[in-house]
């Protein structure tokens, strides 16, 4: 796989793909960052971003982790204690699930975010940006209904993280997308370059296929999760046997979580996968990519249970480094 294959794998979205192809043609030293709202234990919405800053390392990139404490702090996540705290677990957490160590940085948005240089550089790019376009570009992050002035600031500091972190490229998943658009309009207002994003899918609900896997509703897996609840949930999960989904009572299309799950988070990181079947049943099968899994469980080869076990398997391997990290 060459690089620009590499970096690109799985993306919802890049913005623009002559920015990312200019990257790859030289990746050596460049450096791309995901930020994280601090929430200590790490769930499956963070391992998808993970996930690509893992192809980025492999593809010679160097990144940065934003644990993201003021930005936490402005989205009504907690005293600014309790959120600094969460944020020092957090970097264990993101190590053990297989970032690489020698070319990780960790960096507290409170480390730089409070400077002078920052704060008066956030004071123009609120000259430069209507309620109303701050407003829309939070749409997909914020959960309160009323909007408050925090939640206006919020995205114009993170777009004005980019130029102080010196990263070449933001990576989020697609609710992220409109706070990196906002970015690339209004950095040049102050002289910055309009910053390259990469975006990755949002995962419908484990249970039920809707939506999207939070960990604030819904069912999600964690890295506190043992392996029998990560069994059970998978279990209990929304995987319909055949590619067309039946259509719901609001119409609201679903996704087959299950594949999505193996898609994004299984495939990207071991080569091959198995599933254990008893002989009566045709015995083991063994992948060496996501599309061939897919086609059979469309077909029938492969029965939704069989997928489950296998699936809860590998999720289990993904997550043991962080829950025995936790119980140190
Ligand atoms: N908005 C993110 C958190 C965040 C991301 C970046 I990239 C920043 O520079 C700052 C904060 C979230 O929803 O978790």
């Amino acid at each position: 796989m060459d690089a620009y294959e590499r970096i690109t794998r799985n993306a919802a979205e890049v913005v623009t793909e002559e920015e990312i192809e200019a990257l790859a043609d030289d990746p050596d030293g460049k450096r791309a960052y995901v930020g994280y709202e601090p929430s200590g234990v790490l769930h499956i919405g963070h391992m998808l971003t993970a996930n690509k800053l893992i192809d980025l390392q492999e593809a010679g990139f160097e990144v940065t982790v934003l644990l993201a404490d003021v930005h936490a702090y402005l989205n009504d996540k907690g005293s600014f204690e309790e959120i600094r705290h969460t944020a020092e677990r957090m970097r264990d957490q993101f190590i053990a699930y297989g970032l690489d160590e020698s070319n990780t940085q960790f960096v507290l948005g409170s480390d730089f975010q409070l400077d002078d240089d920052y704060t008066l550089d956030l004071h123009a790019l609120e000259l430069e940006t209507t309620l109303a376009r701050a407003e829309r570009a939070m749409a997909e992050i914020t959960s309160g209904d009323s909007v408050k002035v925090s939640q206006a600031v919020y995205p114009l500091m993170q777009a004005l993280d980019i130029p102080y972190l010196g990263v070449d490229l933001a990576v989020g998943g697609m609710e992220q997308r409109k706070v990196h658009m906002l970015a690339r309009d209004v950095l040049p207002s102050i002289d910055r370059e309009p910053p390259t994003s990469l975006h990755t899918p949002l995962i419908a609900d484990l249970g039920t296929g809707r939506g999207k896997m939070s960990s604030s509703a819904g069912v999600t897996i964690s890295m506190e999760d043992s392996r029998d609840d990560i069994e059970s949930k998978v279990n209990d999960a929304y995987c319909p046997p055949t590619a067309d989904p039946e259509p719901t009572d609001d119409g609201v299309e679903r996704e087959n979580p299950v594949l999505q799950v193996f898609e994004y988070h299984v495939f990207p990181r071991f080569e091959t996968v198995r599933v254990e079947r008893p002989a009566e049943y045709g015995g083991d099968l063994e992948y060496d990519g996501y599309d061939a899994l897919e086609a059979d469980l469309e077909s029938g080869e492969l029965h939704p249970a069989d997928a489950k076990g296998a699936l809860a398997e590998y999720l289990d391997r993904l997550i043991a480094p962080g829950r025995e990290q936790l119980a140190e």
